[in-house]
C-alpha cells in the first residue's frame, strides 16, 4: 500500500502547488478518449478530418514555436555534473527544484489537471516498468490513450510495484477567470524539461510538442530507463524492434538504432522488395533490452503506438505506415486539402492549395511547406497490418542482431559486420549522424550521436559505453553464452550530384538479406580495417541502378581522419571512456 499512498500523497501535493480547476484520472475507457477529443475540438485544438476519408482522425496545429524536441532545455539533474557526463546538460537538483517550484506555483489555474498511470511495455510482463503523468494538457492526454497502456487496469498492477515514475508536465499557461484559451498553449520563453534519475521523476515545463510533453517516451523509457538498466542490469535503447522471415520460413528478431529522423519508421515498418521475405513490426522507436530466462538477450516494445514523422511517408515509401495511419490517427503540424483529409510533403499526390501547418492558405506554388518537417502522426500499434503476433509478449522476443546507423553521406559502407561484441560497442559510440527537424536547430550538421542516445542517455555516456560492454561478460554467466552480432549500416552515401546511391526502402531487405546469411554462417566475407565486409559475388544487387563499389568503397586516409575525430571526442569523457574501447579504436 505503501506506493498508493506515495501516489495519492504525490497527487495532492502537485494539485496544491499547481491549483487545477479540477482534478480528471484517466481510466483508458473508449468514452473518456471520445470525451477528451471532443473537448479538444471545442478548444480548436482537434480539427476533426473528413470522417469518410479519415475516420476518427483530427488535425492539431501547435503554436509555430513548439514544433521539436529542445536539446539545449533538456536537463539531466544528477546529484553531480559528472554522473551526467559531458554530452548532457547537467543542473544542481536543488537548483532546478527551486527554479521550476516558482514556475509550478498555480501553472495549472483555470486549466483540468489529468492524471495518467500508465505502464511501459506489456501489462504483467516483469521488464515493463510503470509512471503516472501529471498534465494540463487534453492533448498529451489522448496521444498518451494512443501510445501507451494507460488507466485503471494499470494503477491495479501499479500499486504493487516497487517503484513508479513520477512525470509532471504544464504547458504553463494558467487561465484567469473568463480568459479565453489559445488552441496550443505553450510557453516557449520557459521552457525545462528537467530529469531527476535519483528520484525517478521528470518535470517538464512549457513545451506541449510529444517529444518535451509525452514525458512516457524519451524522458522515461529512454533517459529515466537507460539510469534504471544501469542499476538493474539491462539496457533501454533508441531502437527500432522487427521480426524479420525469409523464404524458407526461418524467423529472427532484429533491432536497429538510427538518430532521429533517419529511417526507424520506415525500417519497422518495411514491405520488402525481395519476393518471399516478410517483415513484422513490434516496435518504431524504443527497445529495452535484457536477459531471458533461456540466457538470450530479449526485447520488448516499452510503447504502444508511434509518433513517426509525416513528411516522406508515401505509399511508395512506406505503405504500411499509411494503412495504419488511414484512420484513429492525431495528426500535428500537417497541411489541411479542401477534401478535410490532411496531406504533406512527399506524399504520393498533393492537393493544388489548401491550408498549411500554420492555419495560412497554401497552394502548389507556395515558397513555404504544407507541412512542418518534423510534422507527426500519432497512431495506435494495433492498427499496424504487419504487427508482429509477439508485439505484446511479457518475455519479449529473442534479439539475432543489432544494428546502428546514421545518415553519413559518404564514407561510411552500406554495411558491415563486427568481429567482436566489443568492436561492435565501438560502432555504436562512433556513430555520428547529419542532423534532422526532429530536434531544435541547424539541419544537415554531422554530430556525434553514439548509439542515437546523445540527446536520450540519463547518466554519463562514457559510463553507458562501459554497461554495453559488460553486458557481454554478463552473457558468459548465462546457460547459453549468446550474443546478438552487432552490424553497422548507412543507407545515406550520396553521389557527386547529391542524390543517394541507394534506393533504401523495402530494398534494404537486401542488407538483412545479407545479415541472414551472415548470421547463419552461409556467406563468406571479407575481413577489412573497418570490420567484416561484404563479398562482390555474395552481395544482391540484382536489377539496382548501383555499383558494390558506389556502396562500398572507401579510402583507409579518410577513415583515419574519422578516427581521429573519435579520439577527440572520446577525450571529454576523460575516465569514464572505457579502455578497451579505446584500445580497439587504436
Ligand atoms: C522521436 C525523436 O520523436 O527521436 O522519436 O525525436
Ligand atoms: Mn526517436
Amino acid at each position: 500500500m505503501k506506493d498508493v499512498s506515495n501516489l495519492d500523497e504525490w497527487i495532492k501535493e502537485v494539485a496544491y502547488k499547481t491549483r487545477p480547476k479540477n482534478v480528471e484520472v484517466i481510466t483508458g475507457a473508449p468514452d473518456q478518449y471520445a470525451r477528451l477529443c471532443n473537448t479538444l475540438i471545442s478548444h480548436k485544438t482537434f480539427i476533426p478530418l473528413n470522417q469518410e476519408l479519415r475516420p476518427n482522425s483530427f488535425l492539431a496545429r501547435s503554436n509555430p514555436d513548439d514544433v521539436a524536441r529542445v536539446e539545449e532545455r533538456t536537463f539531466i539533474c544528477t546529484n553531480t555534473k559528472d554522473e551526467a557526463g559531458p554530452t548532457n546538460n547537467w543542473c544542481d537538483p536543488a537548483e532546478m527544484r527551486q527554479k521550476l517550484d516558482i514556475l509550478l506555483d498555480g501553472c495549472m489555474r483555470g486549466r483540468t489537471m489529468y492524471v495518467v498511470p500508465f505502464c511501459m511495455g506489456p501489462l504483467e510482463s516483469p521488464h515493463s516498468r510503470f509512471g503516472v503523468e501529471i498534465t494540463d494538457s487534453a492533448y498529451v492526454a489522448v496521444s498518451l490513450y494512443l501510445m501507451t497502456r494507460v488507466g485503471d487496469a494499470v494503477l491495479k498492477l501499479l500499486i504493487n510495484a516497487p517503484y513508479f515514475v513520477k512525470c509532471l508536465h504544464s504547458v504553463g499557461c494558467p487561465l484567469n477567470e473568463g480568459q479565453e484559451d489559445v488552441p496550443w498553449p505553450c510557453r516557449t520563453d520557459e521552457l525545462y524539461i528537467s530529469h531527476f534519475p535519483e528520484n525517478l521523476e521528470v518535470i517538464s515545463f512549457g513545451s506541449g510538442y510529444g517529444g518535451n510533453a509525452l514525458l512516457n517516451k524519451k524522458s522515461f523509457a529512454l533517459r529515466i530507463a537507460s539510469w534504471l538498466g544501469l542499476k538493474e542490469g539491462w539496457l533501454a535503447e533508441h531502437m527500432l524492434l522487427i521480426g524479420v522471415t525469409n523464404p524458407q520460413g526461418v524467423k529472427k528478431y532484429i533491432t536497429a538504432s538510427f538518430p532521429s529522423a533517419c529511417g526507424k519508421t520506415n525500417l519497422a515498418m518495411l514491405e520488402p522488395r525481395l519476393p518471399g521475405w516478410k517483415v513484422e513490426c513490434i516496435g518504431d522507436d524504443i527497445s529495452w533490452l535484457f536477459w531471458g530466462k533461456d540466457g538470450t538477450l530479449r526485447a520488448i516494445n516499452p510503447e504502444m503506438g508511434f509518433f513517426g514523422v509525416a513528411p516522406g511517408t508515401s505509399f511508395k515509401t512506406n505503405p504500411v505506415a499509411m494503412k495504419t495511419i488511414s484512420h484513429d490517427t492525431i495528426f500535428t503540424n500537417v497541411g489541411l486539402a479542401p477534401s478535410g483529409d490532411v496531406f504533406w510533403e512527399g506524399m504520393d499526390s498533393l492537393p493544388d492549395s489548401g491550408t498549411n501547418w500554420k492555419g495560412e492558405k497554401w497552394t502548389k506554388n507556395s515558397s513555404e511547406k504544407a507541412a512542418q518537417p518534423n510534422a507527426r502522426f500519432t497512431a495506435h500499434i494495433t492498427q499496424c497490418p504487419t504487427l508482429d503476433p509477439l508485439w505484446n509478449d511479457p518475455q519479449g522476443v529473442p534479439v539475432s542482431a543489432i544494428l546502428f546507423g546514421g545518415r553519413r553521406s559518404s564514407l561510411i559502407p552500406l554495411v558491415r559486420e563486427a568481429r567482436s561484441w566489443q568492436e561492435g560497442v565501438l560502432f555504436g559510440a562512433m556513430m555520428s549522424s547529419e542532423t534532422t527537424a526532429a530536434a531544435k536547430g541547424a539541419l544537415g550538421a554531422l554530430r556525434h550521436d553514439p548509439f542515437a542516445m546523445l540527446p536520450f542517455c540519463g547518466y554519463n555516456m562514457g559510463e553507458y559505453f562501459g554497461h554495453w560492454l559488460d553486458m557481454a561478460k554478463e552473457a558468459s554467466h548465462r546457460p547459453k553464452n549468446i550474443l546478438p552480432k552487432i552490424y553497422a549500416v548507412n543507407w545515406f552515401r550520396k553521389r557527386a550530384d547529391g542524390s543517394f546511391v541507394w534506393p533504401g526502402f523495402g530494398d534494404n531487405i537486401r542488407v538483412l538479406e545479407w545479415i541472414f546469411e551472415r548470421l547463419d554462417k552461409n556467406v563468406e566475407a571479407r575481413e577489412s580495417s573497418i570490420g567484416i565486409l561484404p563479398l562482390k559475388s555474395s552481395f544482391n544487387l540484382s536489377g539496382l541502378n548501383c555499383t558494390f563499389e558506389e556502396l562500398f568503397s572507401f579510402e583507409d586516409a579518410e577513415w583515419k581522419g574519422e578516427v581521429q575525430n573519435m579520439k577527440k571526442y572520446c577525450a571529454q569523457f576523460g575516465d569514464h571512456f572505457p579502455k578497451v574501447l579505446l584500445e580497439e579504436l587504436n
